[in-house]
């Protein structure tokens, strides 16, 4: 579902040049704004998500505005946002009145419209490589909800009465995120240890993955070029990392990768540049939670121990 033929929100077709609507902490949205820097395309005016004002509708060349939609205040779980995303997840981009949704392909979309900088390798071997290190990081967004919310978010993730029936109400049902279900275990804590154990560990198999790969020195996944690849896999470590995740230890060659993608230009400007006091608290948290009741450094360690007996 890229690009949306028929919009339901009235606001979409208002909007000229780019506009993405996001939040600072969702891993999905900064995705998708590392890739925007990496294009020279710049966070510009910060504008109330769902704000038709006229001095809003329009962005300047090479700049996007930012329509944040905060997941923490629920803006997402709205009937004017579901006019927008109809999954009720962000990020959506519109480009000129036009609405593109699913974050991997609107980095493909702008990747194809400002044709400089390349995050696609133009050798078919390693665009097949690229091509399937992204569907498998495609796959684990699921896995980094359960884990991050699990040993990061905790309660501060719960939906209250009101919203989880607003959510039922607007979601579709065949949504493909199905947060409506989710939300209905994970606010009864009935979800069990198994399934949160079972989604570290396919993370964790993914980064053994990126492990094997990196363990020549190479300064990306594929060799010398930054790709989707790199983008897709460094968001996953980021928020993994910010639950406490002993990368260091664990998959020091990944640590090693993720620090210097960490270290772009493109990545500080357009992922932690609106993000560091939350990554911070997020990292706090998680700290906190590993003196005190066993968080996901924890996890980890014993799983580890597992593996290994
Ligand atoms: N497949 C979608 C997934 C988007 C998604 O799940 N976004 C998350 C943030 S990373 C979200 O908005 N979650 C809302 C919630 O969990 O309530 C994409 O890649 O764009």
């Amino acid at each position: 579902m890229a690009y949306v033929a028929h919009p339901k929100s009235s606001l979409i077709p208002k909007l000229e040049g780019l506009h993405l609507f996001h939040f600072d902490g969702a891993p999905c949205a900064q995705r998708v704004r590392f890739a925007l820097a990496e294009k020279g395309l710049m966070r510009g005016k910060e504008v109330r998500w769902n704000s038709h004002k006229r001095s809003g509708l329009r962005s300047r060349p090479n700049s996007w505005t930012s329509r944040r939609v905060s997941l923490i205040k629920k803006d997402h779980l709205t009937e004017e946002y579901a006019e927008i995303h109809p999954n009720m997840v962000v990020p959506a981009l519109v480009h000129d009145g036009r609405l593109h949704l699913e974050s991997m392909d609107i980095i493909d979309y702008v990747d194809a419209t400002w044709p400089d900088n390349p995050l696609k390798p133009s050798d078919p071997d390693d665009a097949e490589t690229v091509a399937k290190l992204v569907d498998w990081g495609k796959r684990l967004h699921v896995s980094v909800r359960y884990v991050s919310f699990h040993w990061g978010l905790g309660n501060l993730a719960k939906l209250k009465k009101e919203e989880e029936e607003r959510l039922a109400n607007l979601e579709n049902s065949d949504s493909p995120e199905q947060l409506t279900a989710f939300y209905e275990k994970y606010d009864r804590d009935d979800i069990d240890l198994d399934t949160y154990l079972h989604h570290l560990d396919e993370l964790e198999q993914g980064y053994a993955h990126l492990e094997h790969l990196l363990a020549d020195g190479r300064p990306f996944l594929i060799g010398a070029q930054l790709t989707t690849a790199d983008i897709i896999w460094s968001i996953k470590v980021l928020r993994i990392w910010e639950c406490g995740y002993p990368f260091k230890r664990n998959f020091p060659n990944v640590y090693r990768w993720y620090r210097a993608v960490s270290m772009r230009p493109g990545f500080r400007s357009g992922v932690l540049s609106h993000h560091r006091r939350l990554s911070r608290l997020f990292r706090v948290k998680a700290l906190l939670e590993s003196l005190f009741t066993g968080g996901l450094r924890q996890a980890a360690r014993r799983r580890a121990v597992l593996k290994v007996g």
